[in-house]
C-alpha cells in the first residue's frame, strides 16, 4: 500500500517522522491502517490514527500470553498496524527507540516506558526534591534507549538558585541540554520548542511532583492533565498521574506524560560510561594500572582529580554504584534467559519421551 501524501502528512502530527527509512517502511506495508498507541489498558489499547480519532482496539492474542516478553508487546508510543475491517492490532511496526527500566521489585524483568521517542525530558523540580544523583541515573537509562536526554528543571520561579552547580556543569559538559523553567509559564517553556513539532515525539519522566503534567498542560495550552500540589515538608508529589498517556500537541508531534517514578533501576543494557560519565571514563583510562581500583595505587588519575577538586566524590560514588547495578542486572537477566532455555529444553525432552512411549495420537 502506498499511502497518499495527505495521509503521510497527517501521520507526522502523530509523531511519525517523515524520513527516508520511514517512507520505505510505509511503502512496504500491506493494506491496513497505521495507528499510534496512546494508552494501554488491561485488555487492549487506546490508539489514534492519522484522522485524529482515538478509539479502543484489541491486542494481538500472542501479547496476552503470560510468557510474552514485555518488550514484545506494544507500549505507549508504538506504531501498530490495524486490521482493515476490525479494531484489532495485527502487527507492531519497527521501533526507533524504546525507553525502559527494570520492573520495580523484580530486577530481571524489563518494563518498557515509551516507544519511538526522539527526546526524553528528564523533569526535576529545583525544590527540596532536587537530587543530582537521581538525574545522573535518569541520564544513564535515557542514553541507552537512543533518544536525546534533555534536563528540564522546573519551579525556577520559586527556587532560582540550587546548590548543585558542579553536578549540573558536569552533565552539561557531556553535551546534555539543561533548561530551567517555570512550567506554568508559556513564555518560559518556549525554550523546549526545538524538540517539539510535526514528526517529533518526547517522553516526560521524573519523580512525582516534578511538574510533568504542569508542563504538558502549558505546552498544550489547556488543563488536560490533572496536577496537584506537592507535600509542604519535603516537596514530594502525590502520584497524581496514574496512567501513561500520549498527547498530541497543537503544533504537531506528541508528548508522553507518565506517572512519577518511585524507583529507576537499570535493565543491564545500559553503558554507564556513555550515559553521562565520559569524563570519569577518560580519567580511568589515564590510571597507570589497567586494573586500578582507585585506592592506594600509584599513578591513579581518578584520585588525583579528586584531590585536585576537579572531580566530585559523590558523583564518582554514583558512577561506581550505577556500574555495579548495570552489571548485576545484565548478569541476572542472562541467568534468567538460561533458566528459561533449560526449562523449555526439559519440556521438549519430556514430550519426546512421551511420544516415544505412547506414539503420536
Ligand atoms: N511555581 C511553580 N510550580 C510548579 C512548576 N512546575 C510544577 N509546579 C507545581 O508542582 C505541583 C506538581 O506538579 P504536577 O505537574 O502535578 O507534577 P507531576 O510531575 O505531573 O507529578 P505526578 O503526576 O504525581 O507524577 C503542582 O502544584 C504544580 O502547580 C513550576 O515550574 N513553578
Ligand atoms: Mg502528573
Ligand atoms: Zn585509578
Amino acid at each position: 500500500m502506498q499511502l497518499p501524501d495527505a495521509a503521510r502528512h497527517d501521520l507526522t502530527a502523530l509523531g511519525w517522522p517523515d524520513d527516508a527509512t520511514v517512507r520505505a517502511t510505509l511503502a512496504a506495508l500491506p493494506d491496513g491502517r497505521i495507528a499510534r498507541v496512546c494508552a494501554q489498558h488491561r485488555s487492549g489499547y487506546i490508539v489514534a490514527t492519522a484522522s485524529d480519532r482515538e478509539f479502543p482496539v484489541q491486542a494481538l492474542a500472542a501479547w496476552t500470553r503470560r510468557d510474552c516478553a514485555p518488550e514484545a508487546r506494544a507500549v505507549v508510543g508504538d506504531f501498530v498496524l490495524l486490521d482493515p475491517q476490525r479494531d484489532q492490532v495485527v502487527a507492531l511496526l519497527p521501533r526507533r527507540s524504546l525507553l525502559q527500566r527494570a520492573a520495580a521489585g523484580e530486577s530481571f524483568r524489563r518494563q518498557p516506558i515509551a516507544a519511538n521517542v526522539d527526546a526524553v525530558f528528564v523533569v526535576s523540580g529545583l525544590d527540596a526534591d532536587f537530587n543530582p544523583r537521581r538525574l545522573e541515573r535518569y541520564l544513564v537509562l535515557v542514553r541507552a534507549c537512543g533518544a536525546e536526554p534533555v534536563l528540564v528543571l522546573t519551579k525556577q520561579d520559586q527556587h532560582p538558585a540550587v546548590d548543585a552547580e558542579a553536578a549540573l556543569a558536569a552533565i552539561a559538559a557531556q553535551g546534555v541540554a539543561i533548561h530551567r523553567i517555570n512550567a506554568k509559564d508559556p513564555a518560559s517553556v518556549a525554550v523546549l520548542h526545538p524538540w517539539l513539532g510535526p514528526g517529533c515525539s518526547v517522553a516526560l519522566v521524573g519523580s512525582s511532583g516534578a511538574g510533568k503534567s504542569t508542563l504538558t498542560n502549558t505546552l498544550l495550552g489547556t488543563q488536560k492533565m490533572k496536577t496537584a500540589a506537592v507535600r509542604a515538608h519535603d516537596a514530594k508529589g502525590r502520584h497524581t498521574t496514574t496512567h501513561r498517556a500520549l498527547i498530541g500537541l497543537p503544533q504537531g508531534g506528541v508528548l508522553v506524560d507518565s506517572p512519577g517514578m518511585r524507583e529507576l533501576k537499570p535493565t543491564g543494557t545500559e553503558s554507564v560510561e556513555r550515559g553521562g560519565f565520559e569524563d570519569i571514563e577518560a580519567l580511568v583510562g589515564q590510571c597507570r594500572f589497567r586494573d586500578c581500583a582507585h585506592g592506594s595505587e600509584p599513578g591513579c588519575a581518578v584520585r588525583a582529580a579528586l584531590e585536585a577538586g576537579t572531580l566530585d566524590a559523590a558523583r564518582l560514588a554514583n558512577y561506581c554504584k550505577l556500574g555495579e547495578e548495570v552489571a548485576a542486572a545484565a548478569e541476572g537477566f542472562a541467568a534468567q534467559l538460561l533458566r528459561k532455555a533449560e526449562g523449555s529444553a526439559r519440556a521438549r525432552s519430556r514430550q519426546q519421551r512421551h511420544l516415544h512411549k505412547y506414539g503420536r495420537k
